[in-house]
C-alpha cells in the first residue's frame, strides 16, 4: 500500500512539475517580515493547490486551516467570508481577504513577488490547462485530503508546524492526513533557495522535508510514514476532551 501511495503522490507531483519546488522570490528579498498569511483550504482541491504552490514559490509561511468536507471549521469560514468556498486567503498585513484562486495568486505575486505569476507562461495558455493538470493531480490521489475523518478542530490544540515544500510527494502525504484529521498547522515553506532551509537544519539537524513539530506533545520528526503513523495514533481517534 505504501508503494501505491508513494507512486500516486509522485504522479501528482509530476503532473504539476516544476510547480512548488523552487523559490521564485525568497524571503531574503523582502524588506519586512510579513505576518503569516492564513489559508482555508483542503488538500484535494485543485484550486487550493495553485495557491499553495504560489505561497511556496514566494517563500511565504502561512497558517493552514483545513476545511475538508465535514469539518466543523467550515462554520468559521462561512462566518468570515460569507460562503463555504475554498481557497480563501486572509492577509492580516494588508487587512485583506479573498476567494478565487486566480485572484489570490495574482494578489500574492503583486504584494510579495517581484515577477508576474509563474503560470503566466505556457501553463497559462489556456488557463484551463493549468486547472486541468491540477484536477488530474488530485484525481491521482484518489480522494485523499477531501473528507474530514476526525473533527479535531473542536479541540483546543496548538497549531502543529510543518516544514514543507509544496511539490514534494512526501509532504503531500502528510498534508493530506493533517487535512483529514482537521488539524490546524503552520506551514514553514522551504522551497529550493529559501534561507529558511538553514533554520530547518538548525532545528532538525538536516535539510529534509517533511519535518513536523507538534508543540502539544513536544514531538519533532522527519520521515513521512512515521509522521503519518504518529498523527493517526495521536489524533486519528475522536475524543471528547477539550471540546469547545
Ligand atoms: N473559481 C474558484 C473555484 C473554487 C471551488 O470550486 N472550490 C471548491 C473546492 S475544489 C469548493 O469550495 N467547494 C465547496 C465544498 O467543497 O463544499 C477558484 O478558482 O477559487
Amino acid at each position: 500500500m505504501s508503494f501505491v501511495n508513494d507512486a500516486s503522490s509522485f504522479l501528482a507531483s509530476a503532473l504539476r512539475y516544476p510547480r512548488g519546488f523552487d523559490a521564485v522570490v525568497t524571503r531574503a528579498a523582502r524588506r519586512t517580515h510579513p505576518k503569516p498569511l492564513e489559508l482555508f483550504e483542503f488538500e484535494a482541491c485543485p484550486y487550493c493547490r495553485k495557491v499553495r504552490e504560489a505561497l511556496c514559490e514566494l517563500d511565504l509561511d502561512y497558517l493552514c486551516y483545513p476545511v475538508a468536507q465535514g469539518s466543523p471549521r467550515r462554520t468559521r469560514l462561512k462566518r468570515l467570508g460569507g460562503k463555504v468556498q475554498v481557497p480563501y486567503l486572509v492577509d492580516p498585513n494588508q487587512k485583506t481577504a479573498l476567494y478565487e484562486s486566480d485572484d489570490i495568486v495574482a494578489y500574492l505575486y503583486r504584494h510579495y513577488g517581484s515577477e508576474a505569476p509563474r503560470d503566466s507562461g505556457w501553463l497559462r495558455i489556456p488557463g484551463l490547462f493549468n486547472d486541468g493538470l491540477s484536477f488530474f493531480a488530485s484525481a491521482a490521489r484518489l480522494g485523499r485530503g477531501r473528507r474530514c475523518r476526525v473533527p479535531n478542530s473542536r479541540r483546543r490544540l496548538k497549531p502543529l508546524e510543518l516544514f514543507n515544500m509544496e511539490g514534494s510527494p512526501y509532504c503531500r502525504k502528510v498534508r493530506e492526513v493533517l487535512c483529514e484529521l482537521d488539524l490546524e498547522y503552520f506551514v514553514r515553506n522551504v522551497p529550493r533557495g529559501s534561507p529558511q532551509r538553514e533554520e530547518l537544519k538548525r532545528i532538525g539537524g538536516k535539510i529534509q522535508v517533511p519535518f513536523l513539530i507538534d508543540p502539544n506533545t513536544g514531538t519533532a520528526m522527519y520521515e513521512s510514514d512515521e509522521i503519518i503513523d504518529y498523527l493517526e495514533e495521536r489524533y486519528g481517534v475522536a475524543t471528547s476532551d477539550g471540546e469547545e
